[in-house]
């Protein structure tokens, strides 16, 4: 199986994959741990990365572009996979369609966790991560808005989306999302 989770920051993306992984042995890719890993390393990727995060705003595509390649040929060779924040504009989704085509092996399905920015502020607010402020959210939610939302269309349009009330219990949200890929 292969999967891509979309939605908001906050909406539960993170979470959802963690349990997916559990219930169907897939590979996770998450590019906001790749890019926390990057940070507490110290490597070049992180502290190009890490005011970009400190702010609320996407790493720019040309980073992210650059960085993800080699990890999606990887996951090729697995069962399935779950992209967990990638992708997040339109041009990383192109990457994603030329990659996955030259592979032979499309997406199954583009998870859409929905959240209502109310509940999305109190859940950030609380998991008092760094990059978790109120400024830092209210940039996120509207970056989220401009660059992130398009892709719902891009996806619908190619008969992947699958629209789940992100807005529930971990677990309700959890049997929804397995009804939507049995
Ligand atoms: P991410 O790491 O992807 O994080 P996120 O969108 O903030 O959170 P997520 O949706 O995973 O929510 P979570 O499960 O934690 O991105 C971080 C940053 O990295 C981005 O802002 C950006 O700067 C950068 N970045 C990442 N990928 C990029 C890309 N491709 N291109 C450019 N930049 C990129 O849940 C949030 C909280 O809610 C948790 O505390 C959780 O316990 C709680 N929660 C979850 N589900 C719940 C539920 N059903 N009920 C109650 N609480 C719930």
């Amino acid at each position: 199986m292969r999967l891509v989770l979309l939605g908001a920051p906050g909406s539960g993306k993170g979470t959802q994959a963690a349990k997916l992984v559990q219930r169907f042995g897939l590979r996770h890719v998450s590019t906001g741990d790749i890019f926390r890993k990057a940070i507490s390393d110290r490597s070049s990727l992180g502290c190009e990365a890490k005011r970009y995060l400190d702010e609320g705003l996407l790493v720019p595509d040309s980073i992210v572009l650059g960085m993800i390649g080699s990890i999606l040929d990887e996951l090729f060779s697995t069962r399935g996979f779950i992209l967990d924040g990638f992708p997040r504009t339109v041009a990383q989704a192109e990457q994603l369609d030329h990659v996955l085509a030259n592979q032979k092996q499309p997406l199954d399905a583009v998870v859409d966790l929905k959240v209502a920015d109310e509940v999305l502020f109190k859940r950030l607010l609380a998991r008092k991560r760094g990059d978790d402020t109120e400024e830092t959210i209210r940039v996120r939610l509207k970056t989220f808005r401009e660059q992130t939302e398009p892709l719902r269309h891009y996806y619908a349009l190619r008969n992947r989306l699958k629209a789940v009330e992100g807005a529930r219990s971990v677990e309700e949200v959890f049997e929804s999302i397995v009804e939507h890929l049995s």
